[in-house]
């Protein structure tokens, strides 16, 4: 038997309302021509996928940028990405990019963490290491098109924002169902400014997004990001920012480097 009061548009199957949501925004900004252009999403992922692809100019940018929305709407942030056997890992791990690491890493370096209406915290690498340790073994790539195997160890971000009751506008522990009290993103840069993304608050309390210290079982060099750094693994390379010097939590969405340069800002897999 039917149950009325749980008929709420929060029982639709969620797809459903995303793609009219998001279809009826296309249209309004972009005509049927963006219709048209975001119905195969199959397309797009396949687009996404090609790394060439991503160096695009500023129309069919925009396009992508819409379908990127309409990809968000369609693929859970809570899929798992595909784990391997430690054997599969690559021994040496390639180094890649290195803006932000150029000038010498901070002596007392701290993770400040902004928090609304607060002093900023200051936390050590023991206060992310008192937090549990989990390891994943997946293929990072890199959109130059590269990919590895590696092996990553450090804290779940999702263990460290509900520790610190982070990224809710309620100072409580961050809920991912409750979205009307999360904001919407997460903000990272180096010490010193340099590099910098933004992430889906989604895509931060994925539960394999790792507060990265160890590489192969070992602290992690300077050029992969010592003392810390995101490994957030439903992401392409460049959202993987190295040596956190801040992060903070927002509702608008916060610069990001390679979006800047224009790549997709979400750029998922
Ligand atoms: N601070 C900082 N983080 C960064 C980058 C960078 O230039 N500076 N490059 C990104 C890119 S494009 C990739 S592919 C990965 C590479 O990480 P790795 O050097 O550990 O392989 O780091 C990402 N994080
Ligand atoms: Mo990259």
């Amino acid at each position: 038997m039917s149950q009325p009061e749980k008929l709420g548009e929060e029982n639709l199957p969620e797809s459903d309302v995303a793609e009219s949501e998001v279809r009826r925004r296309m249209i309004k900004s972009f005509g049927w021509f963006a219709l048209a252009a975001a119905v195969p999403v199959g397309v797009y992922k396949w687009i996404s996928n090609s790394p060439k692809l991503y160096a695009l100019r500023k129309p069919l940018r925009r396009v992508l940028d819409v379908n990127a929305q309409v990809a968000q709407a369609y693929f859970s942030p809570t899929h798992l990405v595909p784990t391997f056997e430690i054997e599969k890992a690559v021994k040496k791990a390639r180094v890649n990019g290195s803006v932000g690491l150029k000038s010498p890493l901070p002596e007392a370096w701290r993770l400040q963490v902004e928090v609304p209406q607060g002093v900023p915290l200051q936390l050590t690498l023991e206060d992310i290491k008192a937090l549990p340790k989990h390891e994943i073994i997946y293929e990072f790539k890199c959109i130059e098109g590269w990919s590895q195997v590696q092996h990553w160890g450090g804290a779940r971000l999702s263990d460290f924002l509900t520790q610190y009751k982070l990224g809710s506008k309620s100072g409580e522990v961050p809920h991912p169902d409750n979205t009307a009290d999360l904001f919407a993103y997460m903000g990272l840069e180096t010490p010193d400014k340099a590099y910098y993304v933004g992430i889906d608050v989604a895509s931060a309390l994925h539960p394999q997004t790792l507060l990265a210290y160890e590489l192969n079982g070992q602290p992690l060099s300077e050029p992969h990001g010592a003392p810390l750094r995101l490994i957030i693994p439903v992401k392409y390379g460049v959202k993987n920012l190295k040596r956190i010097g801040r992060i903070f939590f927002t509702d608008e969405r916060p610069r990001d480097y390679w979006a800047e340069r224009g790549y997709d800002y979400y750029i998922g897999l």
